[in-house]
């Protein structure tokens, strides 16, 4: 699979162009609508949110509902679009960056004066374009009975110790939740939280766990550095602006352990094949998927567009000056978790695609089941 993102911030629209996605998979649009909106609101997103009502026109790709196998081109529209390519915009010059966002860093690498040519960009707007194509490759994975959920884990310094036993817990135990958590007490406390750093004009980050469930053992390769399951997934996740650390399965925890604590011991029945009784490695072994759940968490720092901002430089005159202020949202864990899920769908997707092939559906599901044959 081949996957193009284009689009700016305030531009005309988020444009998603999937390469490689199989014939013959049913869509459902309402359900990538869904994932957008899922994307949009939730507690801690900003004002933009009010302004835009995300929704996908499919270009090409799919014909009555039904993938062609023709690259699929997605489009999303933005309402506040502020700059044009064909005349020019009424919007001032952005001269001092934001610690922690893309703003000098760009600025230096392309040789711009203008944050605002570097931000529109690197805004995390992008992460529509994203959420597109991982809905389509979360509506494959539905094929093959492979779910995808996750839950809050923290914000800022509010940790849940919650553990969920399965991925039906998660699902249901966070549709009602403001902030994704499958622990009440503790999300009274990440509001609170989150309402303290919104007064204070300030922000938040957080950690989120995702799983997936009913994903084959062998998805993923030891046989070259590049093909490691665990490894795609930490690339494709931390590609995420916000994240800043992925871990699998126990992760850090696993170094302060003794090997005797942290792997998996191997079991057998003739109903459910290889199992295990734990699953510190996160469902991968030797960066292939061993049958388990794949485990999943991902890190992210607190939005650096702050109310009260730090100290920055100003680029026209190089002199000390406060960061700019721009709309910005508290904290994007919510918003996040959507993300996160959809990148990790991409993944899961790719590599199913190398194992059971990628021409139409009906072959991949030919060759899906008689590879669980032959493994049983
Ligand atoms: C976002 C849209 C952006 C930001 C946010 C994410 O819109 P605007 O810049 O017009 O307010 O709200 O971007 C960031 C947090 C960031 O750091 O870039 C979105 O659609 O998710």
């Amino acid at each position: 699979m081949r996957i193009l993102t284009a689009g700016e911030s305030h531009g005309k629209a988020l444009v998603a162009i999937l390469e490689g996605f199989p014939k013959g998979v049913k869509i459902d649009i309402d359900f990538i609508n869904q994932e957008l909106r899922r994307r949009q609101v939730g507690f801690g997103r900003g004002k933009r949110m009010q302004i835009e009502k995300d929704e996908v026109e499919i270009i090409s790709g799919v014909r009555n509902r039904i993938t062609l196998g023709s690259p699929i081109c997605i489009l999303v529209k933005n309402k506040d679009q502020k700059i044009y390519p064909e005349k020019e915009d009424d919007l001032k010059p952005v001269l001092v960056p934001r610690p922690g966002h893309a703003d000098l860093a760009g600025c230096l690498k392309f040789e711009e004066k203008d944050i605002q040519n570097i931000l529109e960009r690197a805004s995390a707007r992008e992460t529509v374009a994203r959420v597109c194509i991982g809905s389509i490759c979360k509506q494959f994975l539905k094929e093959f009975d492979i779910k995808i959920a996750s839950f809050t884990v923290s914000v800022g310094k509010i940790t849940s110790l919650k553990k969920p036993k399965r991925i039906e817990e998660v699902i249901q135990k966070t549709k009602k939740s403001l902030l994704n958590c499958i622990d009440k007490e503790k999300e009274k406390l990440m509001i609170e939280e989150i309402e303290k750093a919104k007064k204070e004009k300030d922000t938040l980050g957080g950690i989120i766990e995702i799983w997936a469930e009913g994903v084959p053992p062998g998805l993923g390769s030891f046989m070259h550095f590049d093909k490691r399951l665990d490894a795609k997934i930490a690339y494709y996740l931390m590609s995420i602006p916000a994240v800043k650390a992925v871990e699998i399965g126990l992760g850090f925890e696993c170094a302060k352990k003794r090997g005797s604590c942290v792997h998996d011991a191997i079991f057998y029945s003739k109903k459910r094949g290889f199992y295990r009784k734990t699953n510190n490695c996160g469902g991968i072994e030797g960066g292939i998927s061993n049958g388990e759940n794949i485990v999943v968490r991902v890190g992210a720092k607190p939005i650096p567009t702050l109310g009260v901002p730090l100290d920055s430089v100003d680029l026209a005159t190089n002199r000390k000056k406060k960061a700019s202020v721009i709309r910005s949202d508290t904290c994007i864990v919510v918003a996040l978790r959507v993300i996160v899920e959809n990148m990790l769908a991409i993944v899961l997707t790719e590599n199913f695609l190398e194992k059971f092939g990628s021409d139409s559906l009906q072959e991949i599901k030919r060759n899906y089941t008689s590879y669980l044959k032959s493994i049983s």
